[in-house]
């Protein structure tokens, strides 16, 4: 399309723009107009002194990095990286100036007037719109019950305030069906909160002091930038990076070895790793025993004993010194770990044993097989990992987690570490990606709704199948926000379908985005810089004030400023219309942070560096970190860590993979943050603007594609067009696609994505998908 060369512009715009003269210097005439701005302001020597200065995060599911903006009458000039913070923003954070003037900023309702999809609306009022969203709003109630509003929130901004808000309203509103687990990370999710008692471990602060890292499934050096210099750091100091990806990743180039895999088999992996450990006796016996569950009994019957059926906390272990059955907790005991300590013939086993069990399938040529990855490697990985302590896994939301069985891949990985004794130290852990929420308690900023119906939620990965489908209720009004379902969500011409199923969709959007296109009504919202909000969040180490410097465009408005105005129609106005100030404080009530210390800067609610589960004291209600999960097993599966065949995937599926012989896996690209930043222009600039399909040079020359050329990835699902990249930098029989481009720039590689969900976390399998691949011809 079009749009693209409409927003390149030469170099200079960018360079002029990042201010590499040096801010004191800089003209306000190097940047483009604002909306509705038509002369270009005179040329002028501005001093450090004339700027006024706001700080807010860069809020999308990134690193929430905090951003200092340079204004000078009332014009954001700049956007700097702010100086006392941990970490420095990237590119992205920088252009952020171009999200705040781009020419596709939505500045007032829009209504759409041609087909679904086909961009035509017609600007009207804020009162039309809400009179608009109101009557829907009863109209389907009435007619459909609650169950046919769907809310759609994701991560295009994770502030602590308008997701929050936008649930609670529909909550208030009497409940509403929603969206069940996430397309990110749902898989760690699951496996960390039964394992550990939390989600967010992150091991970035020591990251320097490890010897041996994995980045497993994970490319930190694009998807972590902000603090890679921690690795770089860790290799200075003698570190080992080793990377375990299908691809030749931006992280694997930099790092000491590269181990390319199979994907959908890296639990194989893990499992064949354990089985050589435990083998050679290289696991941390006294860890386990003090300070997990390997020392729980289980039955021949597979299941956890307890002393008291009631306590669910009361398990037995069997004590080797007065040899009888013990709770675990009792002091002066010592728990057995190894079948051998326990009675003959007893009938019970350990956890320990049991996990032996599943590791014990997995011999080292068997793994080799699965996996793709030489014998020698298998082992060197297992024995490196054991004895280079402290060692850490970099899991980070991974990309191998995006797989049909993703919860066992992440659990795997933290049975590594426990099995070794890795966690809980400096340079030890399994990293991921976690911020301010592991290290204080934040608390709702709306009181739970009275009377908010239970209604069946739709699993995230499934959304476009079940609208199209009535399932499990036909879905009549549709409110999107932070999420781009035309981007972001697999299968995309079935959500396609879906946008123009439902009768009315409503976009909230501060740009007229892929989703956008397809709404009936299009709400325009401010962005960061615009509005005043909290980051208590997740992916940064500090809670961060979020400043307004400037004036939104038009008529645009914070999402929090609609769920008010709606509430108030609805007869609740006074739970959602109160000053931005009462959300924040009540958000961060229970942190001991207060909003008079963070309009001094950003607040980290712990001193010095953060090591998760610090001697070994983990969140589970028993302080020890569990194997054997429960949860699993009432969803009949496996409660401990197993290897399964992923469905589509060349084993999975023989006759599928006959039609579609390549495993296709996903990659986030340095140029965007999913569909975000996608059309800005500095980054159009600098970075490449057009899609690419990595594939090997023997699948290449099999299908008679050059590199250079269009190509076309395909299945039963869809189409993604994009460059060939014919490379040996990714592993035969797989090609990577890239993430997050517009319906506008050819459309996303999601059109080709597996939506069915990853099943123990409700997740998303993007990375279990087959294609193939043709010249464009
Ligand atoms: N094909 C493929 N699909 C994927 C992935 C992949 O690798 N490949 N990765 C998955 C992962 S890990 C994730 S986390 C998701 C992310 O997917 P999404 O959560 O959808 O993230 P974005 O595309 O960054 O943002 C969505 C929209 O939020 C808008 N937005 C920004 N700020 C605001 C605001 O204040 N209010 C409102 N109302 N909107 C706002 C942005 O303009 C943008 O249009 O994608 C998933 N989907
Ligand atoms: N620049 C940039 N940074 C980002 C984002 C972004 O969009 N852009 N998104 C943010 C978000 S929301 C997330 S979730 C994180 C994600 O961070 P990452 O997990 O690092 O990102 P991905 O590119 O999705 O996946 C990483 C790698 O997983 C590999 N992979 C795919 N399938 C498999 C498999 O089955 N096994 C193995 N071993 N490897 C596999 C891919 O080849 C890819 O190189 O990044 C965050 N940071
Ligand atoms: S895109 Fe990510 S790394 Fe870049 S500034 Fe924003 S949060 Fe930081
Ligand atoms: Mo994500």
């Amino acid at each position: 399309m079009d749009e693209l060369s409409l927003l390149r512009l030469n170099r200079r715009t960018l360079l002029k723009g990042l201010g590499v003269v040096g801010l004191a210097t800089i003209s306000p005439c190097a940047f483009s107009l604002a909306p509705g701005q038509s002369t270009p302001l005179p040329r002028v020597r501005l001093q450090l002194s004339d700027y006024k200065t706001f700080r807010s995060t860069c809020a999308m599911e990134c690193l929430h990095c905090n951003l200092t903006a340079y204004v000078h009458q009332d014009k954001l000039i700049k956007i700097e990286a702010s100086k006392d913070f941990n970490v420095k923003c990237c590119l992205r954070g920088i252009s952020r100036t171009k999200w705040v003037y781009h020419q596709k900023r939505i500045t007032t309702p829009l209504l759409r007037v041609g087909e679904k999809g086909e961009g035509k609306f017609k600007p009207i009022s804020w009162d039309e719109a809400l009179d608009l969203v109101e009557k829907n709003i009863r109209s389907t109630i009435t007619n459909h019950g609650n169950e046919g509003l769907l809310i759609s929130m994701h991560a295009g901004n994770m502030d602590s305030i308008k997701n929050d808000m936008g649930r609670a309203f529909f909550d208030y509103l009497g409940g509403s069906t929603k969206q069940a687990g996430s397309l990110c990370c749902s898989a760690v999710t699951a496996a960390m909160i039964p394992m550990l008692g939390l989600r967010y471990a992150d091991t970035r602060d020591t990251i320097a002091d490890s010897r041996y890292i994995i980045c497993w499934g994970n490319n930190p050096a694009v998807t972590m930038h902000a603090y890679y210099k921690n690795y770089i750091k860790a290799q200075e100091n003698g570190a080992r990076i080793v990377v375990i990806d299908p691809r030749f990743s931006e992280t694997a180039a930099r790092a000491d070895e590269w181990v390319p895999i199979v994907p959908g088999t890296d639990t194989a992996l893990a499992l064949g790793m354990m089985k050589i450990i435990i083998e050679e006796q290289r696991i941390d016996a006294a860890f386990l025993r003090q300070h997990t569950g390997a020392v729980y009994l289980v039955t021949a019957d597979n299941q956890q004993m307890r002393a008291d059926p009631q306590d669910a906390d009361s398990y037995l272990v069997f004590d080797v010194i007065s040899q009888k059955l013990v709770r675990h907790d009792s002091p002066g005991i010592e728990p057995a770990l190894f079948q051998h300590q326990l009675p003959a013939n007893s009938g019970f086993s350990t956890v320990f044993e049991q996990i032996y069990q599943q590791a014990a399938a997995w011999p080292v040529e068997r793994v080799a097989t699965e996996t793709d990855i030489p014998v020698g490697t298998i082992l060197r990985l297992a024995r490196d990992y054991a004895s280079n302590a402290p060692a850490m896994i970099i899991q980070n939301m991974s990309g191998a987690q995006r797989t049909e069985f993703g919860t066992y891949v992440a659990a795997s990985q933290f049975y590594l570490a426990l099995l070794t004794g890795n966690i809980g130290k400096r340079g030890a852990g399994v990293c991921d990606a976690g911020g301010a929420r592991q290290m204080a308690k934040f608390s709702p900023i709306i009181p739970p709704a009275p009377n908010a119906k239970k209604i069946t939620p739709i699993p995230v990965a499934k959304v476009g199948d079940w609208i199209v489908n009535d399932k499990p209720h036909p879905i009549k009004l549709w409110w999107i926000m932070t999420m781009g379902v035309m981007t972001q969500l697999p299968n995309t011409n079935q959500v396609r379908k879906a946008l123009q199923k439902v009768p009315f969709v409503v976009v909230a959007d501060n740009l007229m985005s892929s989703t956008a296109l397809y709404a009936d009504l299009v709400l325009p919202v401010t962005t960061i810089f615009e509005d005043v909000s909290l980051m208590a969040g997740v992916r940064s180490h500090y809670v961060q004030l979020m400043e307004k410097a400037v004036e939104p465009p038009g008529e645009a408005k914070p999402d929090y400023w609609i769920f008010a105005r709606l509430a108030e129609r609805f007869g609740f106005g006074e739970v959602f219309n109160q000053p931005i100030e009462h959300y924040i404080n009540a958000c961060l009530q229970g942190s001991g942070i207060t909003l008079e210390q963070l309009k001094k800067g950003p607040v980290r609610p712990v001193e010095g560096d953060w090591v998760p589960f610090k001697d070994g004291i983990f969140r589970t209600s028993t302080k020890k970190a569990h194997f054997f999960i429960e949860e699993w097993q009432k969803q009949n599966f496996s409660p401990l860590v197993t290897y399964l065949q992923v469905k589509e995937s060349i084993k999975g599926s023989p006759e599928l993979a006959q039609k579609y012989p390549l495993m296709a896996v996903q990659r986030k690209l340095a140029r965007s943050v999913h569909s975000s930043h996608g059309m800005n222009e500095w980054i159009l600039e600098v970075q490449r603007n057009q899609p690419n399909v990595m594939i090997h040079p023997q699948d290449a020359q099999q299908r008679s594609i050059r590199h250079g050329d269009w190509a076309v990835a395909f299945n039963d699902r869809g189409e993604h067009r994009a460059i060939a990249v014919v490379t040996t930098q990714i592993k035969q029989g797989v090609v990577s696609l890239d993430n997050g481009w517009w319906e506008q720039q050819g459309g996303s590689s999601s059109h080709v994505t597996n939506d069915q969900f990853e099943i123990l976390g409700t997740g998303h399998c993007c990375n279990s998908t087959l294609v193939d691949v043709r010249a464009e011809g």
